[in-house]
Parts: structure tokens; C-alpha cells; sequence
């Protein structure tokens, strides 16, 4: 056999030998779709390009932080200015104060606001400060979300309803988890049981408003009415993780969209990353003063980094939020991720293939099964070797799509009209040969 030329082989190969699976977070290894990861050498607005010099429309963005695209002018500039005045202090800084306070004039409830350097850190510190503020242990998650990958978030669903969880990570001892109840989604019944026999030991309930890890599965507004009311009534604290939508689907995240449909509706604690940090390592957790004030160095519940509030990674997020606030931002966003997610309903309906979408601003999710899936077991159902055919055949044209059916997809500022059209173009032409069945 001929040895390859292609140059993401090369560097897979060279990966491997030195990083564990060749990759350093393992959805990039495309071990879910099988063929060699695209290992990127630059981008630029909706597109990178790959060892081989070959061009990909991205509705990655990084997994969400590139909202305004890769290289925005004003994002690059005050970046390249911050790393000009110093990378690292350990020391506050007045940028701190301002992506704060920036943070906090978008989120009306919220009135403090920590930063962090990843969604796993935000989120596994929410969960430290509900247990700290409430003194209870037990907390509830849900199957298919996702709220990284702090020891007591990786479990899956214990034998019984409403019943402990078992990890889901080698490394992660059954004690460690056995204060997290693991429930379905969009389950009601299973919610009200819960509380019902555990209600006076649950420190807090943690979701994802539209979960972003099992593709894209909104939580109904019954379900979060519900998830509200049970943890007011029971001293438990919400905690919506918006690492993924927060600053994405609206400039008010998620909690924004189902306030509308909920009068008064306002998590305890929101988990923040992603779109914050621009791309850069930032992410951060806030709430009520009450709440926040648990923390050190004013209150109990320990947490530290040397690394929480770089300056500039806070550089990159300021300048990131100054830009998705400008008026007509967002509409502009969610007429592309329309256009992009009409378009391939379409295509798929002309080519008779099982196919369901959904999206809110900038976030889009689609399934290749009839109807929308509610809860992780829906989800399972969706076809894996189809999205695979599908994956390869839009990887083949040009345009890249997360490589595991469970992922969300993005879309930036960036994408033109033309952009758009070519991706349903592409997925027409694959869908053609994925046909019926
Ligand atoms: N947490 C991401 C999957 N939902 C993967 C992040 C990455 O590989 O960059």
C-alpha cells in the first residue's frame, strides 16, 4: 500500500506517539465517525483550513465560543493589546471588574459574578456553593447533560427511579457519586418523585435549559416551570449550566427565552463559558449576593486559580460581549441558523431521509430520525451510521460539522447567505445518496 500523503495523517500519527489517543479532548479524535481528524493551521470568519491547505466552512466555532467568527478585527485588536501590557498576574485587575460588570448588565437577576478559566471548573464550583450555601449533599443532573467533567457529574442513572447514580468514568469512586441522582429529562413525574422522597437533602438541580451534549434537546417549559418550582419549594438551589447557550442563543441565554414563557422565571446560580471567553480560557458562575457571598475569601466554600481572570482571556471576552450586544445582533444571527436549518429539513424532505432540526440564535441541533427527541433515550434512537455517511459526505465538501451525533452545532456572525446556501447544497447532494430507508 501506497503510504499516504495526506498531511492530517502524518500528524495523527506523530500525535499518538505523544499525546494519549493523539488528541487532547476525545471528541476530536473522530473515533465516533471514524477517518483522521482535520488538525487545523489557521482560520478566519466561517473557515478553516487543515494541514492539507483545504478549506471547511466551521459550525463548530470551537464548540461555541466564536460567535463573531474566527479573527474579528476589534476581538483581535484589544487582544493584541492586553498580551502587550502583561499574560499573567495572580493579581486582581480592573478588566476583571469590567467583563463583570459587562456579564451582569446582560443578566438583570444576577448580582456577582466569579470567573474561572473552563465550564468544568464553573460548573463543578456551583455545585461546591449550592451544597455550601444549603449544608446538604445531594444534588440532581440530568441524563445526556452535560456539566464537565467533575467527579460528581460523571454518572449515569442508578437502577431506580429517583434512586443515586453509578459513574460513568473509570477513576471516579462509587462514593464520589453517590450523593448525584441521575434523572430523564424532560421527565415530570420522575422530577416531582424525587423531591418527593429526597426534597429535604437536595442542595440543588443542575441542567442544561437546551441541552448542547445530547445534540440539541430543549427542555419544555412544563419541565422548567416545574424544575423551578420544586427546588423554591424545597430550599434546593437551580442551577442552569449555560456554557453552551448562555451569550449564544440570546444575548440573555437561554433562561431569557423561557422567561418569557414563565413569568418571573430566574435560575439561583447560572454556569457561564464559552462565548465569555471569545475563545479564550474563561468561564465563570453567578447568582444572588446571598449566594455568592458564600464564597472565599468572604464565606466558606473554597475556590482558587491562578489563572481566573486572565487578562487576556478577559480582554478577549470584553471585547467579544461589546460586539454581540450591538442592536440587531442577534436577529441578524438567528435569520442565518433559520436559513441553515430550513434549508436542510428541506433537502432531507426532498430526498425522503428521516430527518428533525431544531435551533435558538446561534445553536442548531438535527437528528436523522422523524421527530425531535425529548430525553437521552430518544436521542440513542437517531441513526449512526447515516449521520456518519452524512458527516464523511459533508467533510468531503468542505464543510465541517461535529464529528459525534451527539453535539450541537454553531453558527457565527461570520457565515454569509453563501455559505449557508453551499453547506444545504452539500447536504443535498449527500442526502441524495443516503436516499430512503
Ligand atoms: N466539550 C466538547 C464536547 N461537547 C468538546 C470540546 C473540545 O473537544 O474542544
Amino acid at each position: 500500500m501506497k503510504p499516504s500523503t495526506d498531511l492530517n495523517d502524518a500528524l495523527m500519527a506523530r500525535a499518538r506517539r505523544v499525546i494519549p489517543g493523539g488528541v487532547n479532548s476525545p471528541v476530536r479524535a473522530f473515533r465516533a465517525v471514524g477517518g483522521t481528524p482535520r488538525f487545523v493551521q489557521r482560520a478566519q470568519g466561517a473557515y478553516f483550513w487543515d494541514a492539507n491547505d483545504t478549506r471547511y466552512i466551521d459550525y463548530i466555532g470551537s464548540w461555541g465560543p466564536m460567535i463573531l467568527g474566527h479573527g474579528h478585527p476589534a476581538v483581535l485588536e484589544a487582544v493584541q493589546k492586553a498580551a502587550t501590557e502583561g499574560f499573567s498576574f495572580g493579581a486582581p485587575t480592573e478588566r476583571e471588574i469590567a467583563l463583570a460588570e459587562e456579564i451582569l448588565s446582560l443578566r438583570p437577576g444576577m448580582e456577582m459574578v466569579r470567573l474561572v478559566s473552563s465550564g468544568t471548573e464553573a460548573g463543578m464550583t456551583a455545585i461546591r456553593l449550592a451544597r455550601g450555601a444549603t449544608g446538604r449533599s445531594a444534588i440532581i443532573k440530568f441524563e445526556g447533560c452535560y456539566h464537565g467533567h467533575a467527579d460528581a457529574l460523571l454518572v449515569k442513572a442508578g437502577s431506580g427511579l429517583a434512586t443515586f447514580g453509578n459513574p460513568t468514568s473509570a477513576g471516579v469512586p462509587p462514593e464520589v457519586v453517590q450523593h448525584t441522582m441521575v434523572l430523564e429529562y424532560n421527565n415530570i413525574a420522575q422530577l416531582e418523585q424525587a423531591f418527593a422522597e429526597h426534597g429535604a437533602q437536595i442542595a440543588g438541580l443542575i441542567m442544561e435549559p437546551i441541552a448542547g451534549n445530547m445534540n440539541f434537546v430543549r427542555a419544555s417549559v412544563d419541565f422548567t416551570r416545574r424544575c423551578r418550582e420544586l427546588c423554591t419549594r424545597h430550599g434546593a438551589l437551580l442551577i442552569y449550566d449555560e456554557v453552551m447557550t448562555g451569550f449564544r442563543v440570546a444575548l440573555g441565554g437561554a433562561q431569557s427565552v423561557y422567561a418569557r414563557a414563565i413569568h418571573g422565571f430566574e435560575p439561583d446560580i447560572t454556569v457561564m463559558g464559552k462565548v465569555i471567553g471569545g475563545g479564550m480560557p474563561l468561564a465563570a458562575f453567578g447568582g444572588k449576593r446571598a449566594v455568592m457571598e458564600q464564597l472565599a475569601p468572604l464565606g466558606p466554600v473554597y475556590q482558587a486559580g491562578t489563572l481566573s481572570g486572565n487578562p487576556v482571556a478577559t480582554a478577549c471576552g470584553l471585547a467579544t460581549l461589546r460586539e454581540i450586544r450591538k442592536p440587531g445582533f442577534f436577529e441578524a444571527l438567528t435569520a442565518k441558523t433559520h436559513r441553515l436549518v430550513g434549508g436542510l429539513v428541506a433537502a432531507a424532505q426532498e430526498a425522503g431521509v428521516p430527518f428533525s432540526a431544531d435551533s435558538e440564535g446561534g445553536m442548531f441541533g438535527f437528528f436523522l430520525l422523524p421527530e425531535l427527541p425529548r430525553h437521552y433515550a430518544e436521542v440513542m434512537k437517531s441513526d449512526g451510521t447515516r449521520f456518519n455517511q452524512l458527516f464523511h459526505g459533508l467533510l468531503e465538501r468542505g464543510v465541517y460539522i461535529a464529528p459525534a451525533l451527539y453535539e450541537a452545532g454553531f453558527v457565527s456572525a461570520a457565515h454569509s447567505d453563501a455559505d449557508i446556501d453551499a453547506t444545504i447544497a452539500a447536504a443535498r447532494a449527500v442526502f441524495a445518496r443516503l436516499g430512503t430507508g
